[in-house]
């Protein structure tokens, strides 16, 4: 299978203003034909360490200086976090993403995070961090703990990214995403829709992520979550067909990746998800809380995945497959 990283702007947005009709068909059929197309793999988020943030994203409740009533907390004590993973796994979640609301670890909390990440790991669950800009020796650290994945996004086009961030430069985050798979792990690397952007700026998105030397392994498309107090609150709200080109284009155009659908879902009816798994996405967020915000309840989600015949992945790890407790719950559901 050959994977390209030399995609033009033009094929891109090409793709985006295909008819609906055909743009999904096209993306269904890639879907199918490099996945299960009825799986879904099942991730639990945890904020470990939440609000104060030093930048100033537009879209973030958590940064210090935009008043949206997230207190800032301190870094959560390991046996705190534990319960937290062993809850998910038991819901049924088999990756478990630790979130830091950091411009970048400081080399006292590497410690600490690499702890959390030994101690999940060692439940059986996959690791996930995103935890700010990182060092290549803060990469290696978390690499060596047992991380397998490295959130960063790039969250918006190149050209678009100095009108919602100013604290720091899309280059940045290009050089940790090098510092992440020179360490060896697996990166989740996405963006965020809905900011304001035009067509053309998506594309651009899309044309970054997938002309990264490597495809992310794991591609969260986020449709911007509005928090009251936040620049961006007040956007106007992005066609929800435009969130599904979206997911279809980025199955297209990185056919071997899990593309997530990521934050927004509260406010999505079932019928666009469901339209954004036929289009590829095939992972999400499970469990009520995002970071700071909501995310539909189990319930729902389990029992949308029953009505469309949607199965939860399981996980390959040393100690065997992981059997997820939301299957059995899926299965009663799809019984009912
Ligand atoms: N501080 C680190 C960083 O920015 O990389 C890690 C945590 S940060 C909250 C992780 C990602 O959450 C951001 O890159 C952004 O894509 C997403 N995010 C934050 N606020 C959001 C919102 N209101 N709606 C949608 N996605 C959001
Ligand atoms: C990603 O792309 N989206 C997640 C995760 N990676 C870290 C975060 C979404 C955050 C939504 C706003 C909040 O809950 O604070
Ligand atoms: Fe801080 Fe990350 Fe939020 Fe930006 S997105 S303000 S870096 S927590």
């Amino acid at each position: 299978m050959s994977l390209r990283h030399d995609y033009t702007r033009a094929e891109v947005e090409a793709l985006l203003d295909l008819p609906f009709n055909d743009l999904l068909a096209r993306a269904h059929a890639v879907h199918a034909a490099h996945h299960d197309a009825n799986a879904v793999q099942v991730s639990t988020l945890l904020s470990i360490k939440t609000g104060g943030c030093p930048e100033d994203c537009a879209y973030c409740p958590q940064a210090a200086r935009y008043h949206t009533g997230v207190e800032a907390q301190k870094l959560m004590p390991l046996d705190a976090v534990l319960d937290r993973a062993r809850q998910a796994q038991s819901a049924g979640a088999t990756r478990f993403c630790m979130g830091a609301a950091w411009r970048s670890p400081k080399d006292r909390d590497v410690e600490k995070v690499a702890a959390m990440i030994r101690e999940v790991k060692a439940l059986g669950m996959e690791t996930c961090a995103t935890l700010g800009m990182l060092t290549q020796d803060q990469a290696d650290r978390f690499k060596a703990a047992g991380l397998d994945y490295y959130n960063h996004n790039l969250d918006t086009a190149p050209e678009f990214y100095g009108e919602i961030i100013h604290t720091r430069e899309f280059a940045d985050r290009l050089d940790t995403l090098e510092c992440v798979r020179n360490a060896g792990l697996k990166t989740c690397c996405g963006g965020i829709v809905g900011m304001g952007e035009t067509r053309a700026q998506r594309a651009g998105l899309l044309q970054a992520l997938a002309n990264l030397p490597e495809h992310p392994q794991s591609v969260p498309i986020n449709r911007l979550v509005q928090v009251e107090g936040t620049p961006l609150a007040g956007t106007a709200q992005l066609d929800p067909f435009e969130f599904v080109r979206m997911i279809a284009v980025a199955r297209i155009l990185m056919p071997a990746s899990m593309v997530r659908l990521s934050a927004g879902r509260a406010e999505m009816s079932d019928e666009l998800q469901a339209l954004c798994f036929f289009a590829g996405a095939n992972s999400i967020f499970y469990g009520e809380k995002l970071l700071t915000t909501g995310n539909p309840d189990t319930e729902r989600d389990q029992a949308l995945f029953a009505r469309l015949g949607i199965m939860p992945m399981q996980v390959e790890v040393e100690s065997g497959t992981v059997h997820a407790d939301i299957a059995e719950d899926c299965r009663e559901h799809a019984a009912a």
